[in-house]
């Protein structure tokens, strides 16, 4: 079997789009078609973006034809662990492929995810706004133990992943304090799976962020952001910035249309508001994708590690 992909970043952080190879995907639905890979295409997922070929912090984008009429495409996205509804940086890299690769058929766009419909435009200079599906606040305050850190407070939400963001700790975030900073956000993790604590569709927390004061001086904010598995988001985290501005919303500190910056580990922004559209809160994301490569993968039975590492 031979996959072609296109590799991007959004703000430092990897997308991987799959444009020919993967083997047909039925279903009717979003839904229908995510649970089919991730029953019978596991090995694929894995094989794409885990090492050899890949390493934890790239996000697959598998295209599939659209189930809405208006829609351009759909699209499953992926990590080295499972499968995500939702993925803000890889779609605005999904986006900017689409354009390079003179696919993007006009400059607003929608795409059929497994949690709703996101719409996309593309400016002229390259900037990629999108409109998330809507975000809300699950639990507010939510105060958790962890052995290694004590009581930790903050709200659960859900902006197309579900996240913790803690609010009572306020670390260094910068590069050079990763390993603290990934230790501690996957005890806090740990600590919520203990509580059994989960989103309000019974799903798992399994996004963490930290926040404190912005180094850019355009930002409102910086954060850290652990993803599933044991990779952190170089990117500001489109989903996660979706929660993130649902929560100052529902606390009136945001109002509609009120600008947020956000700053990700490595410096890059995300300029982004919310606005309502028939009385749905509608996060808007902004950001430039650079396309970076074009392979082919082989996948070989006989290669012991054919389908990855994990
Ligand atoms: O941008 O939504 C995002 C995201 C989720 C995980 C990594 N990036």
């Amino acid at each position: 079997m031979e996959i072609k992909v296109i590799d991007s970043h959004t703000g430092g952080e990897p997308t991987r789009v799959v444009i020919e190879g993967w083997p047909d995907v039925p279903g009717e639905t979003m839904q229908d078609r995510l649970k089919y890979v991730k029953g019978n295409h596991d090995h694929i997922r894995q094989g794409v973006v885990c090492e050899p070929r890949g390493h934890n912090a790239i996000v697959g984008a598998l295209i599939t034809p659209p189930v809405n009429s208006d829609s351009l495409t759909g699209v499953i996205y992926f990590n080295d662990v499972g499968f995500l509804g939702m993925c803000g940086h890889a779609t605005i890299g999904l986006v900017e492929t689409l354009r390079q690769t003179g696919k993007l058929l006009s400059n607003e766009i929608s795409i059929d995810t497994p949690v709703g419909v996101v719409k996309a435009s593309v400016a002229e200079d390259g900037l990629v706004s999108i409109r998330n599906i809507s975000p809300r606040v699950h639990i507010k305050d939510l105060k958790i133990s962890v052995p290694e850190l004590g009581d930790v407070i903050g709200d659960v939400a859900y902006g197309g992943n579900w996240f913790y963001l803690v609010k009572n700790l306020s670390p260094d975030i910068s590069l050079d304090r990763i390993d603290s900073l990934m230790a501690n956000s996957k005890a806090i993790r740990d600590a919520l799976n203990a509580e059994g604590i989960k989103g309000d569709d019974g799903h798992q927390i399994d996004h963490i962020e930290f926040f404190s004061e912005p180094t850019h001086t355009d930002a409102d904010s910086k954060n850290f952001v652990l993803c599933p598995g044991d990779a952190y988001d170089r990117s500001p985290c489109g989903t996660g910035t979706s929660a993130k501005m649902a929560c100052l919303y529902e606390s009136g500190l945001l109002e509609l249309e009120g600008s947020w910056v956000q700053e990700g580990i490595c410096g890059s922004l995300f300029y982004c508001h919310l606005e309502m559209e028939n009385e749905i809160l509608v996060p808007v994301i902004s950001s430039k994708a650079y396309v970076i490569s074009q392979s082919t993968f082989y996948f070989n039975e006989e290669d012991p590690f054919c389908w990855g590492i994990n």
